[in-house]
């Protein structure tokens, strides 16, 4: 039955890009092939339940917009979100979603209480996936928002709050395992620091890396298939966090021995705000094989803060799945829209609206994206631009059959005086603009 929350409302459907219905989506054909799968498999959505369902449109300066029947704090508001959540995946037809457990469960008295909380609704999750046919792509664990973490959570300098923590993620873990979840992420919201007057960095460090070799190690106790992802995220809401970007992450991982046990969830804000761009992220995690999954959003390129926008950007996105495409699509991963409505975005058909349109602008993404694939647009440049490393002595360079001394030798011998070659950026920028 319906809560009638969207009102009198079908579910949304493909009708073509000549259409100008504002309900309908023009690019987004979940059955329709591209590059050999079908799209809705490529692209593997899902709804970020915290950012429609629990987030109230406050900002640092204002407090809730948004009226919502299911604010109050209560099981019996967790209860009618849970439905409206549904109601709103089965009218997108969003394969997935993704949720923390202080997103769906109103905080209990004691740890324990808030457990119990969480079982209740995960057991109406559970109903609900089965009726639905909806997945849950991730679960996670609020360790930043209780003002018991405000000094972290793995990285605080209470040992009990540690162990808080560690309670906390077992019980999200085990919650996810129950729902059947695909991946389970860790974003350090507040593992970093405000200031290094009171910060003990290498003390810090190495609790998170303790921290995370447990989870690993509790996952395979319990069999979870999934995989666990860290999302990266240089700062905001602390100053400095300790899972800045994917090569920090990687390093990170290197270091506790967890390279191969941990993949990355990249957000594009999250790239924007360490510097770099979402393709940058995306390409750098492929390259070092830790890439797993999307949180898909785009940052205001003016404001410096984590604006968490729904996406539009067609060009960036893009480049964004030819990377995707490139690594070898989603294995458990994702497209999660870890994205809110602007504050003054107000009526529940926005919240439909902002989906259907990140929606399309993914589907056109993909499809340049697959074309430019395709055609190795970008990749046979590539190959071309590197194509002097195929010789046998280029090769053996590498292959550490010659030492320096052997390498100068030839450098005199042969005369070898290198020609610069074009590196064809707006060649290569134009091959792009004919895609998108
Ligand atoms: C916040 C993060 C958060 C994670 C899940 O910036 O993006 O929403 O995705 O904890
Ligand atoms: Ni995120
Ligand atoms: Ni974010």
């Amino acid at each position: 039955m319906s809560t009638g929350f969207f009102g009198d409302i079908k579910p949304i459907k493909y009708e073509g890009p000549d259409s100008t219905n504002p309900l309908a989506y023009r690019f987004y054909n979940p059955d329709e092939v591209v590059a050999g799968k079908r799209m809705e498999d490529h692209l593997r959505f899902a709804v970020a339940y915290w950012h429609s369902f629990a987030w109230p449109g406050g900002d640092p300066f204002g407090g809730q917009t948004f009226e919502r029947p299911w604010f109050a704090e209560t099981m019996e508001g967790a209860r009618l979100k849970a439905d409206v959540a549904f109601e709103m995946f089965t009218l997108l037809g969003a394969p997935y979603y993704c949720f923390h457990d202080a997103d769906v469960r109103p905080e209990g008295a004691n740890f324990s209480e808030s457990a119990e909380r969480l079982d209740e609704i995960v057991g109406i999750f559970e109903k609900k996936q089965k009726e639905t046919g909806v997945k849950l792509l991730w679960g996670t664990a609020n360790l930043f928002s209780n003002r018991r973490f405000m000094a972290g959570a793995a990285t605080n300098p209470d040992p009990d709050v540690f162990a808080y923590a560690a309670a906390t993620v077992k019980k999200c873990l085990d919650v996810t395992q129950r729902l059947k979840g695909e991946n389970y992420v860790l974003w350090g919201g507040r593992e970093g620091y405000e200031t290094l007057l009171n910060t003990d960095l290498k003390r810090e460090r190495e609790q998170a890396g303790r921290f995370l070799s447990m989870v690993v190690d509790y996952k395979h106790r319990i069999g979870f298939k999934g995989a666990i992802l860290i999302e990266p995220k240089p700062q905001e809401p602390t100053k400095h966090q300790y899972d800045y970007d994917v090569a920090t992450v990687y390093g990170f991982l290197k270091d506790f021995g967890l390279e191969n046990e941990v993949k990355v969830n990249i957000e594009q804000g999250h790239a924007i705000l360490a510097g770099h761009s979402f393709e940058h992220e995306l390409a750098l995690a492929n390259a070092l094989g830790i890439f797993g999954s999307i949180d898909m959003n785009r940052n205001d390129y003016q404001s410096g803060w984590d604006t968490d926008q729904f996406p539009n950007n067609v060009p960036e996105m893009a480049l964004a799945y030819y990377h995707v495409l490139e690594g070898g699509g989603f294995e458990t991963g994702g497209t999660n829209f870890d994205a809110k409505l602007r504050r003054q975005s107000l009526d529940p058909q926005d919240l439909l609206i902002a989906h259907i349109g990140g929606m399309d602008c993914c589907a056109r993404g993909l499809k340049a994206a697959a074309r430019m694939v395709e055609d190795k647009a970008l990749s046979g440049p590539l190959e071309e631009r590197y194509a002097g490393w195929n010789s046998a002595e280029a090769k053996a360079m590498l292959s550490g059959q010659r030492k320096l001394e052997d390498i100068a030798e030839r450098v005199v011998k042969e005369k070898i005086e290198p020609r610069p070659r074009s590196g064809r950026q707006e060649f290569l920028e134009n091959i792009v603009n004919r895609y998108v």
